[in-house]
């Protein structure tokens, strides 16, 4: 169809099929509660996606490169104690940087699910992973895996992987609904490699989410952007703050943005009003020490198998199994 000639009510019709639907409910709800939030699954727009990996190449962001070090020691240690065939999951898997130590140096992976939220970034990350690993099959799904997604079956034992410290943004309870509902959809002879940030100094803490150059704040307000962009709206982005700090009482990073004015704005046909100093909450980010993750694992159902502590304990590996297993 030329679109040119279109009549007004095509070119609305076809508009409104561009509205993510479940975006667009998911933010007036949030906008519309007393406490004013949005889930932070929606940072990782195409732009959010790269926004964070900047903020991975942050001198203060110590988690991703703490991790990647210390997963070149899991894998080295996981090559010796597995030897049935591995189809890896891996949820949340953005950049795919973090499953290369273990592509490299475990001789038992078959096959790679990795499941990502943002499509686009998905699939660029594949291309480069496909050039480095010529041999290896990836299966990518773009989906959002905090509701249920499919796993494709493989005949190798399913291994969920889970860097990152992502099962942070979810809050202690929700985290072990998670843990649960991976362990039913793994299967019931498999793994999950969880990647897990501790309890520190919250100095340090408070400047690994108030980076000096301002790409965390960018990353956060790209929500409202993405709304804006996506969903008709008209947020004033020069009228939030980003707010990000450490509740040691909770454990918790808590991430903000702040109106800094009253005012209103209109989200498609919704409007919203924003007091001054009001605040949207944009993301948790709960630490754990070993023994509070220990427990909750184990109230997910999962036994834990190993743990990994990086130098001056400031990121945690563990592997989980569901305890079936006959090698260890
Ligand atoms: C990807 C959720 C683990 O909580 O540290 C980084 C996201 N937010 N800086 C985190 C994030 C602000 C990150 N996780």
């Amino acid at each position: 169809m030329n679109t040119l000639e279109a009549t007004g009510r095509q070119r609305k019709l076809a508009l409104d099929c561009e509205i993510d639907h479940v975006f667009y409910n998911d933010v007036i709800n949030g906008l519309s509660a007393t406490r004013k939030n949005l889930a932070p699954k929606y940072f990782y727009d195409t732009r959010g996606s790269r926004y964070f990996d900047a903020i991975c190449r942050l001198p203060e962001y110590y988690p991703y490169r703490v991790e990647l070090r210390l997963l070149h020691q899991v894998a080295a240690e996981l090559n010796q104690l597995l030897e049935r065939p591995l189809n890896i999951i891996e949820f949340g898997a953005g950049s795919l940087e973090k499953i290369q130590p273990l592509l490299s140096t475990m001789e038992c992976i078959d096959s790679y699910v990795p499941i990502d939220i943002s499509a686009e970034s998905l699939k660029q990350a594949c291309q480069t992973l496909i050039e480095k690993f010529p041999g290896l099959e990836i299966l990518p799904i773009a989906a959002d895996f905090t509701t249920e997604v499919e796993i494709p079956p493989s005949d190798a034992a399913d291994f969920g992987f889970f860097p990152g410290s992502t099962i942070g943004n979810y809050t202690p309870s929700d985290a072990v609904d998670f843990l649960r509902a991976a362990r039913q959809s793994l299967g019931a002879d498999a793994y999950l490699l969880i990647g897990v940030d501790t309890k520190k100094s919250a100095r340090l803490l408070h400047r690994a989410y108030n980076d000096r150059e301002g790409i965390t704040a960018r990353f956060n307000l790209n929500i409202l952007h993405r709304i804006n962009r996506e969903l008709n709206g008209d947020i004033n982005l020069h009228k939030f703050e980003h707010y990000a700090f450490y509740n040691p009482h909770r454990g918790r990073i808590e991430m903000h943005l702040v109106s800094t004015d009253e005012q209103v704005c209109t989200i498609g046909d919704e409007t919203i009003h924003f007091n001054q100093g009001e605040s949207i909450h944009t993301e948790n980010s709960y630490k754990y020490t070993p023994e509070e993750f220990t427990a909750l694992a184990g109230n997910a159902g999962w036994r834990i198998s190993r743990e990994w502590m990086a130098d001056k304990n400031l990121f945690s590996v563990f592997l989980l199994s569901t305890g079936s297993q006959a090698s260890d």
